[in-house]
């Protein structure tokens, strides 16, 4: 006898079926019992006439509890009467495979009964919510549509070290590790490892892995540690290729999702996805700076001059929706001062991007600076010495023009769905007050 999914039930009327899930209902009327069980693709229902011919199937379901987990055996029958698809099954042998003991902590089917702090307490019973279910599912697919065409591509896919002997990108927002009788960090990025690639001539390669923050920054968009989608390629010849690079790989993702879940994404989470048209627009960071002004009477604080900040990238996509009506606009030319030293710069320029989508940043990209002399003065600008030495050697030896850009994962499935924090959007959210569960 065939296990079924309950997606698969509808061409099996009649049949004798099994079927494993949740108890995620039971009315146990007079002379009737109903159950409702519950698997990844929906709910059915298990019905008992309590008429004498099934006494130990009625005791089992009489002492069964909620959220435990059954195994059934019966017959499938189309029933039109039955409000949940049309069809129940009766059943021969029901199996407890696990016992629910205790009333559930959590309400779990209405998210709003409980703060977010409680859900992600509890996220082993917050993720058995439907829609929650559907978020990584839908995070899935993205994931899907841009490996499958990285690979379209003849992309290497690779694994970098997340305990290195130096820090990754800046000095700061770095964690420590003991590693035996010296000091490790957990990598900020697989940067100078997706750089190495290039230098050891792998031409493409991507990779889909953690990167962890030391950034004790409680916004809706930050996490100590989330995960990074990295793309690196050779033989560019400007950063307007890892740009073009960059819009075809969401367009990939994006299509992809569309395609499988845009109805119902738009159902769940009221959001459209909007597959993109190319060129996405793209502004230089003074231009956009005149264009904020004059719009939107912003001017961007002294601090964050050559920069951008969250209420900067806001008004950027509602220009680009004013102005272009497209969700996407990359911004470039920022200030050497506020950008990574490994950026490749003409006339003092860093010939990198950010990008922009619904109002928040998803990726920072570029051309890296690959001969060996310039990258030795730029990262003594920033003042970085023994830190990089090792990296620095990946370009003595010959090193091929190359750029690559990174798009947060997370932070893409929160803007793609609409929710209000990251933490919805991540298995298990890490930030500054908390590493638990
Ligand atoms: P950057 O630091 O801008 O660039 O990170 C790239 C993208 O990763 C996501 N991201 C985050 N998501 C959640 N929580 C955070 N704390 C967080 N920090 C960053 C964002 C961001 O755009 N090495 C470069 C990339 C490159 O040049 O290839 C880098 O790490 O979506």
């Amino acid at each position: 006898m065939k296990k079924m999914k309950f997606n698969e039930l509808k061409n099996h009327y009649n049949e004798e079926v099994v079927l494993e899930g949740f108890v995620d209902k039971i009315r146990d009327l007079q002379y009737v019992q109903f159950v409702i069980l519950r698997d990844r693709y929906g709910k059915v229902q298990v019905t008992l006439e309590k008429d004498g011919s099934m006494e130990e199937l009625n005791k089992i379901v009489s002492s069964l509890t909620i959220e435990s987990t059954v195994k059934v055996t019966g017959k499938l029958l189309e029933n039109e009467k039955v409000k949940m698809g049309g069809m129940e099954v009766i059943p021969t042998q029901i199996e407890v495979t696990s016992e629910s003991y205790h009333e559930l902590p959590l309400n779990y089917k209405d998210m709003n009964s409980s703060g977010i702090d409680t859900r992600m307490d509890l996220r082993f019973l917050d993720l058995r919510n439907e829609k929650n279910q559907l978020m990584f599912q839908i995070q899935s697919t993205l994931q899907q549509g841009m490996r499958e065409w990285l690979y379209e591509q003849d992309f290497t896919e690779i694994h970098t070290p997340k305990l290195i002997g130096a820090a990754s990108e800046s000095g700061s927002d770095v964690f420590e590790v003991q590693y035996f009788d010296t000091t490790a960090y957990l990598a900020q990025s697989p940067q100078f490892y997706k750089q190495m690639a290039m230098s050891s001539g792998f031409e493409k390669v991507f990779e889909v892995a953690p990167c962890f923050r030391a950034e004790n920054s409680n916004t809706n968009r930050h996490a100590t540690e989330f995960t990074s989608f990295d793309i690196e390629c050779s033989y560019i010849d400007s950063f307007l290729d890892v740009m073009d690079l960059e819009e075809d790989l969401l367009i990939a993702g994006l299509s992809k999702v569309k395609e499988k879940w845009g109805d119902k994404i738009q159902e769940v989470f009221g959001k459209e996805v909007v597959v993109p048209t190319k060129p996405f627009p793209r502004i230089k960071l003074q231009d956009l700076y005149q264009e904020l002004k004059n719009r939107y009477h912003y001017e961007i604080p002294t601090e964050d001059v050559g920069d951008m900040n969250a209420e900067a990238e806001k008004l950027t996509s509602r220009y680009a929706m004013e102005e272009y009506g497209h969700e996407f606009i990359f911004v470039t030319d920022f200030s050497a001062k506020k950008r990574a030293f490994y950026h490749m710069r003409k006339e003092g320029i860093p010939q990198g991007y950010d990008l922009i989508w619904r109002g928040c940043e998803i990726t920072t990209g570029a051309q890296r600076e690959h001969r060996y002399d310039v990258l030795v003065e730029q990262a003594k600008e920033k003042g970085l010495g023994k830190d990089v030495e090792f990296y620095l050697e990946f370009f003595r030896y010959g090193c091929p023009p190359h750029g690559g850009f990174a798009l947060g994962v997370d932070r893409l499935t929160m803007l793609l769905l609409g929710t209000a924090t990251i933490k919805e959007t991540m298995f298990l959210f890490r930030g500054p007050n908390r590493i638990t569960p």
